[in-house]
């Protein structure tokens, strides 16, 4: 590799004192920063946040504790972080069209726990997505408190993977759930949160989108808004919406924003993390900007031409195409190959994806049968549809071979890319 491209992929930042304080940590950080520098991100809940993100999540605000909400604080010394917390609030509201935003949640489960312990009782039916056709642990998983505490109904997917609108209607009908949840962690189709809501109306239920996969796509207009339709909303920001990695909770039903407040803190959390919520209000700023519509629009044409590039190279993908950021490998046609070589064997070659069950996949979740992709993190880098022909090829090359030195050829092609499109 020449010295050129070496060059490219110098840390952004100084990392000097590290190297003096502690090895361990040293060699950790400065191996994370050339890994994701010099690979290809193509996990699908994955993202570079911006510089100014990173700096607010390092920031002082990580020195500070602020239980309560704006204006209303346990602590001390609040002021800056009353603004920054309201700030965050109206930005939030603005980006997706809210009447109320919660800010504070630290993750997407802790959104979705808080969301269901303003909403629910124990023994309450909650209905959702199945985990195995592409939900979410939170979504009533027996191993997931949201499965243990609630009585738990699955829908899933039709025989072409679309969701099964008509199962969801017969069960809701047949379980009368007090909760129904759409969103999922693995689904590349546009979620109808119009259909949703009919069904809810019918048999009465709340109904609870969790946007965390698809956040960036609706912000950026680029997905259908869950809002109005739905009574709360749950997502996470550092995923296609590129922001510090936290949770977030907005509806426009003021009854339920009043829970969800009391149900966010003190009933779920205590001080929140105020550095992230710092972060977060970078991202909405950014999101709110022009460009971030032509961002996500990029993910989806990314994502179809990754789609169509691994269909071309005899992929069978789930759908057999994309609406949002994410694509669904099936391997199940290839019997030597499960999701966890393919895995494996990616990373080798300087490519990183997920391993992912497919629907009723004969194969367990650390095995599985097909792999899952998305385009959010490298279309931040700047790539477009012409770069995805050559990743859609060097995936087929590194699937069809075992050869180290194959994986090392392409591992090297993948760095020449890379130093093309700086992440930082
Ligand atoms: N871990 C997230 C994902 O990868 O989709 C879901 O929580």
């Amino acid at each position: 590799m020449s010295d050129g491209i070496q060059d490219k992929f110098k840390p952004a930042w100084s990392l000097q004192n590290w190297e003096a304080f502690d090895d361990v940590l040293y060699s950790a950080l400065s191996h994370e920063h050339e890994r994701q520098a010099t690979g290809l991100e193509l996990i699908a809940s994955e993202n570079y946040v911006s510089k100014r993100v990173l700096e607010a999540c390092g920031s002082l605000f990580t020195n500070k504790y602020a239980e309560g909400y704006p204006g209303k604080r346990y602590y001390g010394g609040c002021t800056y972080y009353d603004q920054v917390e309201q700030y965050a609030i109206d930005l939030a509201k603005r980006l997706f069209d809210a009447q109320w935003a919660n800010v504070q949640p630290h993750s997407g489960a802790n959104a979705n726990l808080a969301a269901y312990f303003a909403l629910l009782e124990p023994g309450d039916t909650l209905m959702a997505m199945s985990l195995s056709h592409g939900g979410h642990l939170t979504h009533g998983s027996p191993v997931n408190l949201s499965g243990k505490w609630f009585k738990s109904v699955p829908y899933g997917l039709d025989v072409n993977h679309r969701i099964d609108f008509d199962q969801v209607r017969d069960r809701a009908k047949t379980h009368r759930p007090k909760l129904i949840v759409c969103g999922a962690t693995c689904y590349p189709r546009t979620i109808d949160f119009e259909a949703f809501s009919s069904i809810a109306q019918e048999v009465d239920a709340v109904l609870m989108a969790d946007i965390a996969h698809i956040a960036g796509l609706v912000a950026g207009k680029a997905h259908p808004s869950p809002l109005p339709h739905c009574d709360v909303v749950t997502t996470t920001t550092h995923k296609t919406l590129r922001g510090a990695r936290g949770g977030l909770i907005m509806g426009c039903r003021e009854d339920v924003g009043v829970k969800i407040r009391k149900a966010v803190f003190p009933g779920t959390q205590g001080g929140p993390l105020m550095h992230q919520v710092l972060g977060k209000a970078v991202c909405f700023k950014e999101a709110l900007e022009p460009s971030f519509e032509t961002y996500a629009s990029q993910i989806i044409k990314n994502a179809k031409a990754l789609a169509e590039g691994l269909m071309d190279r005899g992929f069978k993908v789930i759908t057999d195409g994309t609406d949002n950021h994410l694509i669904w490998v099936s391997l199940l046609d290839r019997t030597t190959l499960d999701g966890r070589e393919a895995e494996s064997r990616l990373e080798e070659a300087g490519i990183t994806v997920n391993k992912n069950t497919i629907p009723d996949d004969p194969r367990s979740a650390m095995i599985t049968s097909g792999f899952r992709l998305g385009t959010a993190a490298c279309t931040t880098r700047g790539m477009g549809e012409s770069e995805m022909g050559a990743i859609a090829d060097w995936i087929a090359q590194a699937l069809s071979s075992e050869s180290a030195e194959q994986l090392n050829r392409i591992r090297c092609e993948v760095k020449i890319l890379c130093a093309s499109f700086p992440i930082y």
